[in-house]
């Protein structure tokens, strides 16, 4: 099956920040609607009486439609219920702050009136009526940033557009007049019969180039300087990045993220998919984006009267009602001081303040190690008359800062309930992968040093916080850490694939630590039961033990001896190398 790779797709990596920055009304929103909508909401997943797998939007590629039977739909779109008031409503009620709805998907039909072709949703249906013109007016009237979705490079109606060659002969293609021609026509209108605009949400990068790119960013700024440009529209030239759909790091960010995912699986609705994400997963995912300075933009996809499923409507307000009491550590925060998740919760900030997100009711008395700043105050978000007494001592072996905070009296909220600490200065902590007060340490990718045996690294640290091109035996990755108790511990590595994709196992790795090596292949001896195992399973092979006789620091370090590459160097989700996560230490008993 062909699909689509984003991660092939070069990241912008600096980080603009002065206070007329046009970013910051997206890094303080944090939570924002995606909306996928257009024709594919009419067959919803299902062509000539079967189940088409695969996302419904991508209907027209998989069948191989023709453009001539495909844009017969367009006869039959006549939303009844398309309600924008409600639309937007409903992105206010689940606290979500801005909304990009598709202008124009891969199958090249407008969303909106365009005078480019009569393929657009005044023109060519019975509707006769141009969605965005309500949704601009109501996003205006509710104070939600409007942004659109366009896709820039795959068109399966252009004779020039990506991807359609069964219809139109590849060779034929010309690029640079479907961008003359389609692509910088449709942006100007958008960009200027909708008033301010928030973002132009470019998708799938395939195939144009570099300088292309660059002239239809260049193109956007000029229309609206203050727009913004997403990361998808490739060769590192976006305004901040994306990783691949519905992709949770492994540890804090470096930079500007968001993280796109789907409410069930599919974008464009379905009818027949009903797997639909819980509201605690929901709420969950959303703390740990914004813990790892990600934003989050989650997706409805309305049917083709205009109804938002309704699964969808009862899931975004239950967000809602937890953001209405919690939205103060969520909006408008900086991700944690720490690099690493905890299997507690997670952390964001907000100058002096630290919130502390629990997914599970906390011990009695909680142990956070490494904040080597004072803490003022301890109290629950939303009850703020008790104040829970911290203690704030330093362990004499290794000179770690460990805080105890007694939370007796704390009452657990679900899915995840959030305590202030008010702190004396901005929050500092000890950089380096510490062990955890649960005895467990972890070492994930983007703490580690890169190092090789030749001359330079073929590998790179990625910064979506896994490896990247690792297809070389001289590279390393090496942490050092901080351990509180001596021991043996089980040494577990992780890698991961993208979940269209077979893992690809069978690498041997050697781990040397306090002059000890363990030796193993990549197995697949368990999947980690964690948020982000749902499309990137988290792969877990044993490796063994490793005894630890002191306290301290120790240094570890992961270096491959034999990679089992695929065939082919690079496939459609990944570059072919081993995509590493981390490795997690476990007391033996
Ligand atoms: O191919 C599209 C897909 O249909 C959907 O729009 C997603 C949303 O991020 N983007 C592309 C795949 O990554």
């Amino acid at each position: 099956m062909r699909a689509v790779d984003i991660s092939a797709v070069k990241q912008p990596t600096r980080r603009p920040a002065p206070q007329n920055d046009p970013l910051r009304w997206w890094r303080e929103s944090r939570f924002g609607m995606f909306i996928h909508w257009g024709l594919y909401a009419i067959p919803a997943g299902v062509w000539q009486g079967q189940r088409v797998p695969y996302i419904g939007e991508w209907m027209m590629f998989r069948e191989k439609i023709p453009v001539a039977t495909y844009a017969a739909l367009a006869a039959q779109f006549h939303p009844r219920h398309f309600d924008a008031a409600a639309w937007v409503r409903l992105a206010k009620q689940a606290g979500m702050r801005y909304l990009v709805i598709t202008a124009k998907h891969h199958d090249g039909f407008a969303m909106y009136r365009t005078s480019v072709n009569r393929y657009n949703v005044v023109d060519a249906t019975p509707w006769h009526h141009d969605p965005m013109v309500d949704l601009a007016r109501e996003c205006r009237r509710q104070g939600v940033r409007l942004c659109f979705y366009y896709s820039q490079d795959l068109d399966w109606h252009h004779p020039d557009g990506a991807w359609n060659d069964w219809d139109y002969p590849a060779a034929a293609k010309n690029p640079a007049r479907y961008l003359r021609e389609k692509v910088k026509p449709q942006l100007r209108e958008l960009l200027t019969r909708y008033g301010p605009v928030g973002m132009i949400w470019f998708d799938t990068p395939l195939t144009l180039t570099k300088a292309q790119s660059a002239s239809i960013r260049r193109f956007v700024k000029k229309l609206q300087p203050r727009c913004l440009v997403s990361g998808r529209i490739g060769h590192g030239l976006g305004d901040y990045n994306l990783p691949r759909d519905n992709f949770l790091p492994p540890g804090r960010l470096e930079g500007d993220w968001e993280t796109c995912a789907t409410l069930n699986h599919t974008w464009g609705f379905k009818t027949h998919d009903h797997e639909w994400k819980s509201a605690e997963n929901l709420i969950t995912t959303l703390v740990d984006l914004v813990s790892k300075g990600a934003n989050y933009l989650l997706n409805i996809g309305p049917d083709a009267d205009g109804v938002v499923p309704a699964p969808s409507v009862q899931r975004l307000r239950a967000v809602g009602a937890w953001l209405e009491r919690n939205g103060d550590a969520i909006y408008g925060t900086s991700p944690s001081p720490f690099r690493n998740e905890f299997s507690w919760g997670r952390i964001t900030t907000k100058g002096r303040r630290l919130f502390l997100h629990f997914f599970s009711a906390p011990p009695k008395i909680f142990h956070l190690h490494g904040l080597r700043t004072r803490v003022r105050t301890a109290r629950a978000l939303g009850d703020a008359r008790r104040a829970f007494a911290t203690r704030q001592t330093t362990d004499a072996a290794t000179g770690l800062p460990i805080l105890a905070i007694d939370f007796t009296g704390l009452r657990f909220r679900a899915p995840v309930t959030v305590v202030a600490l008010d702190l004396a200065a901005a929050p500092d902590v000890e950089p380096q992968p510490l062990q955890q007060p649960d005895a467990t340490v972890t070492l994930i990718t983007g703490m580690a040093r890169l190092g090789t045996d030749a001359t330079a690294p073929t590998g790179r640290i990625g910064g979506n916080g896994l490896t990247e091109n690792w297809r070389s035996t001289d590279d390393w990755l090496e942490w050092d850490f901080t351990l509180l108790r001596p021991g043996a511990y089980e040494v577990n590595v992780v890698t991961t694939h993208q979940h269209l994709e077979p893992w690809s196992g069978g690498h041997t790795l050697r781990l040397t630590a306090d002059g000890q090596t363990l030796r193993h292949k990549t197995t697949s001896d368990a999947i980690l039961p964690s948020l982000r195992s749902a499309y990137y399973p988290q792969i877990a092979t044993s490796f063994g033990r490793f005894n630890f006789a002191n306290s301290g620091r120790h240094t570890l370090r992961l270096q491959a001896t034999r990679l089992k590459l695929p065939k082919k160097n690079k496939t459609l989700f990944s570059d072919g190398g081993m995509q590493f996560v981390e490795i997690r230490l476990t007391p033996v008993s």
